[in-house]
């Protein structure tokens, strides 16, 4: 039964059934969101609006609409968020999931988050299908551009003479060439799917829970409170993923 409201020992007795799935798992694969994050000191996306951006809605900003209508306001919403960034490293969420390497022969992780901390953690197959913060690419056709550096007011221009934006997806746009079917194939052919710190509202990335679970995936999921998923989830557990995640890794050493 999905309890909301776990408390310790309920946790504890979850993790091992996690474990269980995974002691002769030979692939995985993680869904991530910007929950898995937030105890690295990174505002979720929906939670980042905070000082001067709080009367602005993230879903307006993350368009190219925004970007076309106000680019020197997106701009600077990166550049803050790229700043807040700056030298935040992994938290034991980010390095439960490396972990697992050594014990299930394939870990994937597809991550919605734009922070490269998954690769900063060391995971080693890593599916970015919202880009990366700290690239940058040109708004007309969206080749690559160099990196930029920190506080520009304005966007700056691309050899080519469009704006340079950042390398992130945004709404209304395609995701990065083969990180959708790569993330379709993993979750697909995974014998356990963990959906980690996402509220699962937007697509096509909620969507790969239920194309795993069509295919037999055991499903878990890792937030602090329900979401669109937590009916589907063989398993919830309710918490921060850098408490609830390093508990499935010492159940599945206690069983190994
Ligand atoms: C913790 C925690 C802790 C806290 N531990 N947990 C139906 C089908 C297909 C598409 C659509 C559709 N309906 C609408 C669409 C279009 C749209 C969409 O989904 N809109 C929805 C709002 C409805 N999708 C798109 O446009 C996508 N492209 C697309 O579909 O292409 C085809 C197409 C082309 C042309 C026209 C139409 C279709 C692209 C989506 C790109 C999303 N980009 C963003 C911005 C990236 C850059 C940036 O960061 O600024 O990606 S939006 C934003 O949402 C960001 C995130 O990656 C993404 C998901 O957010 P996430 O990670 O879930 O964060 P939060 O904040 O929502 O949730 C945090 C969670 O953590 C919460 O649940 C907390 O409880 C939890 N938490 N602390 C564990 N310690």
């Amino acid at each position: 039964m999905k309890r909301l409201k776990q408390d310790s020992s309920d946790i504890k007795m979850l993790a091992e059934k996690v474990a269980g799935y995974l002691v002769n798992a030979q692939r995985i694969t993680f869904l991530t969101g910007a929950g898995v994050s937030k105890e690295s000191g990174i505002p979720t996306f929906r939670d980042a609006q905070t000082g001067m951006w709080a009367n602005y809605n993230p879903e307006e900003l993350a368009t190219p609409q925004g970007f076309k209508r106000d680019p020197k306001l997106v701009w600077q919403w990166y550049d803050f968020r790229r700043k807040l960034l700056g030298d935040a490293k992994p938290n034991p969420g980010h390095e439960a999931i490396v972990e697992l390497e050594k014990f299930v022969p394939k870990v994937t992780v597809v991550t919605q988050n734009i922070d490269g901390l998954h690769q900063k953690a060391g995971s080693t197959d890593v599916v970015e299908l919202h880009g990366s913060i700290k690239r940058f690419f040109c708004f007309d056709d969206r080749h690559d551009a160099d990196d930029v550096p920190f506080g520009l007011e304005d966007p700056p221009l691309c050899h080519c003479g469009s704006m340079i934006r950042p390398g992130v997806v945004w709404f209304g746009e395609s995701l990065p060439d083969g990180a959708f079917s790569r993330g379709i194939k993993e979750c697909e052919s995974s014998d356990v799917v963990f959906v980690v710190g996402t509220s699962a509202l937007v697509q096509p990335a909620a969507s790969l829970p239920y194309s795993a679970h069509r295919r037999g995936a055991k499903i878990v999921e890792v937030n602090m409170e329900a979401t669109p998923i937590t009916d589907l989830a063989d398993v919830f557990l309710q918490g921060p993923s850098g408490e609830t995640l390093p508990l499935v890794v010492a159940s599945l050493k206690a069983l190994k």
